[in-house]
């Protein structure tokens, strides 16, 4: 239920009993993601002002320069998460492996783990363009009171009893899903509170933006390049258009208002393509399916996708389910690409 000007607080009290297994956890988990992203966004809005922009001098797992405030964005959450004693383990982007969370053996009853990218398109700060939090939420599989495994993070992406995101942009906002419907709550800095700004998202079917890095073209996989000359040739009032920010959750989040597709497919560069299933694309598909969008790998649906490693990466096409669909025709008449 939605009512006007209804905090995030208020908005979690109202819906607990819509949330899978609801026990209070959920609530509290989402309850300290909304804790983080607001020290997360606190910090970004002073980068520049004081010394937290650009490189900490470390490379993460992934082999990519750690931004300042990626690590701290990382340690926010990280902290917050562990101090309030909800999740056995916690998945990141800017962790070698995942984080067992113990605490005094209470942690190890807690029944959800949480993946994380703390801060996505972290090398656009320094030019002062938007990034972005995602995170997904499991119900671990490992008997409740051990030690968290690698299998509670290496599910489906179905399996989800949560996701969202946090776009740090002109304004910021707090998107998620719980399996009921998508719901944005941007906050209002000036008394920290979040309030429900976009009620019940849907992803418009039709859409005329593609977001993608076409300085990669000669590299993409032909069905790719065919989909692009389709988009640039239509012939009907030329409706397609351009937009590529190169931060996935402020791409992302324009193509789930004004309509849109995001493709980060397979090249020669990066033969499974960049973006990481678990803490990426998962969130970000359940989160499109949810508004009424598509998620696949340019064949099979996303959240279907058997996870075998915490960092992998896989293609990621993603947005109006017309265009996403238009996209796959192309890709079905090269199954040569279907294997990466
Ligand atoms: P490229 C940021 O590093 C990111 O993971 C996404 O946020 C973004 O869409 C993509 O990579 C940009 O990658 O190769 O186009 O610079």
């Amino acid at each position: 239920m939605n009512k006007t000007h209804m905090t995030l607080g208020e908005y979690i009290i109202d819906n607990q009993n819509h949330f899978k297994y609801s026990s209070g956890e959920l609530s509290r988990l989402i309850n300290s993601i909304r804790l983080a992203a607001k020290v997360v966004n606190h910090e970004i809005r002073k980068a520049g002002l004081v010394d937290i922009t650009g490189a900490s001098g470390d490379i993460n797992v992934q082999g990519e320069t750690q931004q300042k405030l990626d690590v701290l964005a990382n340690d926010l959450f990280k902290q917050t998460l562990i101090n309030r004693e909800i999740v056995c383990g916690i998945g990141s982007e800017e962790e070698d492996d995942f984080i067992v969370v113990e605490g005094k053996n209470k942690a190890n009853d807690n029944k959800y783990v949480l993946l994380m990218d703390p801060l996505d398109g972290s090398s656009n700060i320094d030019v002062n363009v938007s990034v972005g939090t995602i995170f997904s939420i499991y119900r671990r599989v490992s008997p409740e009171g051990t030690r968290v495994t690698k299998e509670d993070f290496l599910q489906k992406g179905s399996e989800q009893v949560a996701a969202g995101y946090v776009a740090y942009g002109t304004s910021t906002i707090l998107v998620f899903t719980t399996g009921n419907g998508v719901n944005g709550f941007t906050l209002n800095p000036a008394i920290g509170t979040f309030y429900l700004s976009h009620p019940n998202i849907q992803i418009p079917k039709k859409g005329s933006i593609y977001s993608i890095n076409e300085g990669n073209y000669v590299h993409f996989p032909q069905g790719v390049k065919e989909y692009l000359k389709f988009c640039q040739e239509e012939k009907e009032n030329r409706p397609y258009t351009s937009r590529y920010i190169g931060s996935l959750v402020s791409d992302f989040h324009r193509n789930m208002i004004k309509g849109g597709i995001y493709m980060y497919p397979t090249s020669t560069i990066g033969p499974k393509g960049k973006l990481r299933l678990l803490y990426e694309c998962n969130p970000m598909a359940f989160i499109a399916e949810q508004a009424g969008g598509k998620a696949t790998d340019g064949y099979r649906r996303i959240l279907d996708l058997e996870p075998t490693e915490l960092h992998q990466r896989v293609p990621f096409f993603c947005g109006s389910t017309d265009m996403v669909e238009k996209a796959e025709e192309f890709m079905a008449k090269h199954p040569e690409d279907a294997n990466y």
